[in-house]
């Protein structure tokens, strides 16, 4: 075996967005690109001599090849070892247990997420740090920076790793080891949760259907919920993960999972549904006739998680990303917790676990999470909205109405609007920043704009800025507007309205979400101009 140091020239375009590097198949199999970004990864952290990393993905399209691509250059540069979960899969959770728990010096994700997989869809690139987390910025900055200055990369002249049977192999000096990408993660499931009360629950007659999307969360789900929580077979669907997920579209949401949203609105509705995306961090709950949005399951989790074993002491803190809604806030308020609000993307959370200043934080993005670990997990959130039931014996929609009388409830949504000329988009967002401080005072399809502004944040833990995170308009009256452009997209630019109102008016607690927001959203419409400047009469996606 030998090593080979193969000349290169910076490619263009390489800058890591919300969660790592997110291209084009086609673009990442192109010559020399995934290499690149790789030699950039180890250049910036420093190189990977005598060092020991994780490395899994979700199972995609270009999964298996770009994982021994990734093997032959840890190898060639000096790594010791890689923890590698058997056939290159290990959900983003997962990933990032491993990297905690065998105290290894961080690893690479391959994983797009709920991005569609396949030749034509899409591949991705992170890198996680030894705290188990995403990359932080100063980091993805300095990667970046040596993807523009790359002259050089080294690779090892090999055979492939047969990755599918567990245990050693070698590869020159490193060790591969091959583990099972389930084990671990459902050992830590089992230590925070009371799968007593879960099982009790399930065998009294509870149904729930788990929906893995073809994505990596189905052997996970398999493990856990049928053969660990007594779920009867089929509980879990769509289990087997894919390279190109199915033909689908990985993604928890109403539009995505409709056939699971159809399920629990008609007549055979079990009593839980969930389903989580490519990589297994997002999740979407559901119960018998009832969706529960994102940003109200973090709520729900907060008000609720002393209930389970892993959080009986209560709760640090809790963060959410700014686009959320504020219904968690409410809970912090009640139970005097603190409360964070950081800039979308996971990587902004780390610093507040790692300092024990919050326990939980969530995303309106279907992203829910603790400190067991430095991602969010779709898996974890399921397991804690079962073991929450068990414990009360409650419907999810029980749960719903009884935490909207107590804490009152924000009515929420996101509008997409996918694939729009990035020049476009941008020069659409200038012309609102530029507007930003004339907007207090106005009023807006009957309501008065109270506040208007920018989003930046200043990390509490080291004083690390991040500025132009989303532009925000508040109302007098409670409601909020944030616009901000997609960091994870693939073609064109994704503009996202996310729209608020909060009411505690028992006759209106119940009100479907886009009547109770049909004010915002006309005036959202009014001050962004988006009919006017893109043509476009409806957003793509809602959430
Ligand atoms: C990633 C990030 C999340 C973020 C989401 C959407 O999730 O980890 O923090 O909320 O993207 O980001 P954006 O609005 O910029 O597209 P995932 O599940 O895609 O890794």
């Amino acid at each position: 075996m030998q090593k080979r140091t193969i000349q290169t020239r910076p490619i263009e375009g390489q800058k890591p967005g919300t969660s790592g590097l997110r291209k084009k198949t086609r673009t990442f199999m192109a010559p020399h690109y995934l290499e690149n970004f790789v030699q950039a990864i180890w250049n910036a952290i420093g190189g990977v001599q005598g060092k020991t990393l994780v490395l899994g993905g979700d199972g995609r399209y270009f999964n298996d090849r770009a994982a021994q691509v990734i093997l032959r250059m840890a190898a060639a540069s000096g790594a010791a070892k890689v923890i590698v979960g058997q056939g290159a899969l290990l959900s983003t959770p997962a990933a990032s247990n491993l990297i905690r728990q065998r105290r290894t010096d961080g690893g690479i994700i391959l994983s797009a997420s709920h991005n569609p997989g396949g030749l034509g869809e899409d591949f991705g690139v992170k890198f996680n740090c030894a705290n188990g987390g995403p990359a932080p910025e100063d980091l993805t900055a300095r990667i970046f920076d040596e993807t523009q200055r790359l002259q050089c990369y080294d690779i090892l002249e090999a055979q492939d790793v047969d990755l599918s049977r567990l245990g050693a192999a070698r590869l020159g000096g490193m060790v591969v080891e091959i583990v099972d990408p389930v084990a671990d993660y459902a050992s830590l499931m089992a230590r925070l949760f009371d799968f007593e009360a879960i099982r009790a629950l399930i065998a009294s007659g509870f149904t729930i259907r788990f929906d893995a999307m073809h994505a990596v969360t189905g052997p996970y789900a398999v493990a856990i919920l049928q053969d660990m929580l007594g779920a009867p077979e089929g509980s879990v669907v769509n289990a087997v993960p894919s390279p190109d997920f199915g033909g689908g579209h990985p993604d928890p949401n109403p539009i995505w999972a409709k056939d699971l949203v159809d399920l629990v609105m008609g007549p055979d509705a079990p009593d839980f549904a969930a389903a989580s995306d490519g990589d297994g961090d997002r999740n979407m709950i559901l119960g018998r006739g009832i969706v529960v949005t994102p940003s109200d399951s973090l709520a729900v989790l907060a008000a609720n998680a002393h209930l389970a074993p892993g959080y009986a002491r209560g709760l640090a803190g809790v963060a959410r990303s700014m686009p959320t809604s504020r219904a968690v806030d409410r809970v912090a308020a009640a139970r005097g917790l603190a409360l964070y609000e950081t800039p979308t993307g996971w990587k902004f959370f780390g610093n507040l676990l790692d300092a024990g200043r919050v326990t939980l934080c969530g995303e309106e993005s279907a992203g829910t999470g603790s400190d067991h670990v430095r991602e969010k997990d779709g898996l974890w959130a399921v397991l804690l909205w079962l073991n929450i039931l068990a414990a009360t014996r409650l419907s999810v929609a029980d749960t719903l109405r009884g935490h909207w009388q107590e804490f009152g409830r924000n009515h929420y949504a996101r509008h997409d609007y996918e694939a729009l000329d990035a020049g476009l988009a941008g020069a659409m967002l200038d012309d609102l920043r530029a507007r930003l401080p004339d907007l207090p005072g106005q009023v807006v399809t009957g309501r008065r704009i109270a506040m208007a502004d920018e989003f930046s944040y200043a990390d509490p833990v080291d004083g690390s800025r991040s500025e132009r995170q989303g532009l925000r308009i508040g109302f007098e009256d409670g409601a909020r507007i944030v616009c901000r452009l997609s960091g994870t997209g693939t073609e064109g630019a994704t503009l996202r309205v996310y729209l608020e109102d909060f009411t505690d008016d028992p006759a209106r607690l119940e009100l479907p979400v886009g009547a109770a927001l049909a004010g915002v959203i006309a005036a959202a419409d009014e001050i962004i101009g988006l009919r006017a400047r893109t043509g476009r009469t409806a957003p793509d996606v809602v959430t």
